[in-house]
């Protein structure tokens, strides 16, 4: 069984959305990061980086208990561990790896500076400005790789799922998604999926 310590933010539903998406059996232990639950230490033996997601699989390789942090990582293992979204051929499994990592170093974390200095009471329009013109800079290289093709890397895959979470916060970062049609398009395609609304809903409240 996999315990999953999340909280209702974009890297979190990543999680819940892989699981449901692979039909794998979890609990979940929500972790309130706004009331610092995260620097608990008895959160942070399970993720010293003191952020969620992260998962235990009690049934881990060698049938011994496995703890992972880094939703990325944890995405990746999902997918090796069920079979699923996880490409045999090696060109097409490094394609989606290509575009996971161009989420977790790109989309994850400029999205998430842009919300952050947009919420801030006092404004600093150099620093919005930098994030904002990377965030649409981001946005404009989904635009065009999802006008020749549905899904990031061909096939669906967790590079979608990693991606869409962010995508999700696009008024967050004032973006009009009516503005990258083809963004747009994939989107409400991964809106329309049984498992990608179930995982969102994760943690319940
Ligand atoms: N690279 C990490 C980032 C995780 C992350 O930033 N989590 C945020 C929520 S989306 C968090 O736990 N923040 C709490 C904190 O920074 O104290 C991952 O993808 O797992």
């Amino acid at each position: 069984m996999i315990q999953l310590y999340t909280w209702g933010t974009p890297n979190g539903k990543k999680v819940s959305i892989m699981l449901e998406e692979i039909g794998m059996p979890y609990e979940v232990h929500a972790v309130n990061i706004g009331q610092g639950d995260q620097f608990k230490p008895e959160y942070l033996a399970i993720n010293p980086n003191n952020k969620i997601p992260a998962i235990i699989d009690t049934d881990g390789p060698g049938g011994k208990p496995f703890t992972l942090f880094e939703s990325g990582a944890i995405l990746m293992y999902l997918a090796e561990k069920s079979g699923k979204l996880w490409p045999a051929d090696l060109r097409q499994r490094y394609t989606v790896i290509q575009w996971l990592m161009f989420q977790m170093g790109g989309i994850g974390p400029m999205f998430g500076q842009a919300n952050y200095f947009y919420r801030q009471e006092e404004k600093n329009p150099a620093v919005i400005e930098r994030f904002r013109k990377e965030a649409l800079r981001l946005y404009g290289v989904l635009e065009k790789e999802l006008g020749q093709r549905e899904y990031l890397a061909g096939e669906y895959s967790i590079a979608d799922i990693a991606t869409y979470t962010w995508v999700g916060r696009h008024e967050g970062h004032h973006v009009k998604l009516e503005e990258f049609p083809n963004v747009k398009r994939w989107f409400d395609k991964l809106t329309e999926r049984p498992a990608v609304k179930r995982g969102m809903e994760i943690p319940k409240k």
